[in-house]
């Protein structure tokens, strides 16, 4: 597979890196005095209107890897959007002039609070926070990407699901004209993924609003998508316009469009092989082209905090 590199390379995108990387090390020399520079109570999420923009009082996360993170040219030019187009480096070329304001979230089914809430009024009750996150994609590649977002067990909590809801069911915006890649017939749209709810309120899954301690870019899914860091990166669905609560389980665009191939679950799992090619290895993105791929582990290297939602499931039948 070959990367393209994008001709044009913004600078602000270069600067941001390097300012990310100055203030990661204050993050982390806050850390040794105080155990966190920001104080959780006091502070709200703020969330700027424009890709890129810097966001503000975001704490650090137990969560994250210490492994070496991507570059972010790399995340910000080598996606998986098909709205935008199906080669790795059209959402960064096509997603450009995409408006990702005014937005809303929908949120219906087996809950006490439903509605229409702007992005603002849905983010604001949260504290941001950094994860850093191994990510693999089912195309047995991967990277590490800092993330910015709030837990979604918080949001889920907070919308109070009844006991009916056994899923969360997630679109995407459907609109051709701001999506032209959506007159195509490549996928059912509007893009749409799930989660039970056992999955959905474990700590791990974040709705991402950032990435280097930024506004989320087009490409990446702006301005809120989901993350989840030990299943197959199609999971992390971009352009959230709704959640529902549900009773059954939802059909996934991916399974709509190949049933023997992507599953509901999509756990990473190196010993279930996609029938096409094998998942036992991942190639680091950025690694270089002479780098051996890694091996993949299972549940992504997440398995002390998920494995126990799988307990008496066939992870083969179930994929
Ligand atoms: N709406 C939507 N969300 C999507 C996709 C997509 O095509 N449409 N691609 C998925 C796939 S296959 C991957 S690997 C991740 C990639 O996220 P990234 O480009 O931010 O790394 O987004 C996921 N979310
Ligand atoms: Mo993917």
């Amino acid at each position: 597979m070959l990367i393209k590199k994008p001709n044009k390379i913004k600078s602000f995108e270069i600067t941001s890196e390097r300012n990310y990387i100055n203030r990661r090390n204050f993050i982390k020399s806050g850390c040794l005095i105080g155990g966190g520079i920001i104080s959780d109570n006091l502070l709200t999420a703020e969330l700027p209107s424009q890709p890129f923009e810097i966001l503000k009082n975001i704490k650090e996360s137990q969560y994250s890897t210490d492994e070496q993170i991507n570059n972010i040219i790399d995340v910000t030019s080598y996606n998986n959007y098909y709205e935008f187009g199906l080669d790795k480096d059209d959402p960064n070329l096509n997603s450009r002039d995409f408006k990702s304001r005014p937005w809303t979230i929908e949120v219906e089914g087996e809950a006490e609070k439903t509605g229409i809430f702007d992005i603002e009024d849905f983010i604001r009750p949260y504290q941001l926070e950094e994860r850093i996150y191994r990510m693999r994609c089912v195309e047995a590649w991967s990277m590490v990407i800092p993330w910015v977002g709030i837990p979604l067990a918080n949001v889920i909590k907070e919308l109070k699901p009844l006991s009916s809801a056994k899923y969360v069911k997630f679109e995407t915006l459907h609109d051709k004209k701001r999506m032209p890649g959506q007159k195509s017939g490549v996928l059912r749209w509007p893009y749409r993924e799930g989660l039970t709810i056992a999955e959905a309120t474990n700590p791990l899954p974040i709705l991402a609003v950032g990435i280097y301690g930024r506004a989320l870019p087009n490409q990446n899914g702006a301005p809120i998508r989901l993350v989840v860091p030990w299943k197959y990166g199609f999971k992390g669905i971009k352009g959230i316009v709704k959640i529902s609560f549900i009773k059954n389980q939802p059909k996934t665009s991916w399974e709509m469009a190949a049933p023997n191939e992507y599953g509901f679950y999509a756990n990473v799992n190196p010993k279930v092989s996609h029938p096409r090619w094998s998942q036992a290895r991942e190639r680091r993105i950025g690694s270089g082209v002479f780098a051996s791929k890694q091996p993949t582990m299972l549940f992504n290297g997440y398995e002390e905090h998920v494995a126990h939602l799988y307990d008496g499931l066939n992870l083969r039948r179930n994929f």
